[in-house]
């Protein structure tokens, strides 16, 4: 049985985010605005099949993925490049890596109690997210 993602989740820490931003080559205008922003992931899983939501007031991200299987990611609003992306089990890790122009880009979720962990990486930067998990109604 692997870890159970299911859920809407809002942003409690984001450490580091300006300088993963900086790598990823945000313009100056994009990041004093995304810096404002409280990220939601809302989360859908069936097995090893996943839909990961981005949601703020600004722009919004999805991805879908099935764990093992490589894919085409287009970051479309965020960096706009194209990545082959893989995800795959690290025990109860789930880790990307995205691979393109960018050296040592991906991300890495975990959950603790009621805590999804997110780090972000790009070439030397690390931003460290923190999310809290929504009740369900
Ligand atoms: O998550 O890849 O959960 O996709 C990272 C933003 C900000 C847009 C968000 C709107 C990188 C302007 C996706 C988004 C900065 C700034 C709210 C992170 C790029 C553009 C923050 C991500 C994975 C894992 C799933």
């Amino acid at each position: 049985m692997s870890t159970d993602f299911n859920g809407t989740w809002n942003i409690i820490s984001n450490d580091n985010f300006e300088s993963y931003m900086q790598a990823l080559d945000i313009d100056f205008a994009t990041r004093k605005v995304a810096n404002l922003l409280s990220p939601q992931k809302i989360i859908e899983q069936k097995g090893d099949s996943f839909i990961i939501k981005t949601i703020s007031t600004f722009r919004n991200y999805e991805v879908q993925f099935t764990v093992g299987e490589e894919f085409e990611e287009n970051t479309k609003g965020l960096d706009n490049r194209k990545c082959q992306s893989l995800v795959t089990w690290d025990n109860n890790k789930l880790v990307c890596v995205q691979k393109g122009e960018k050296k040592d880009r991906g991300w890495t979720h975990w959950i603790e109690g009621d805590k999804l962990y997110l780090e972000l990486n790009c070439e030397n930067q690390v931003c460290k997210q923190v999310y809290k998990k929504v009740p369900p109604a």
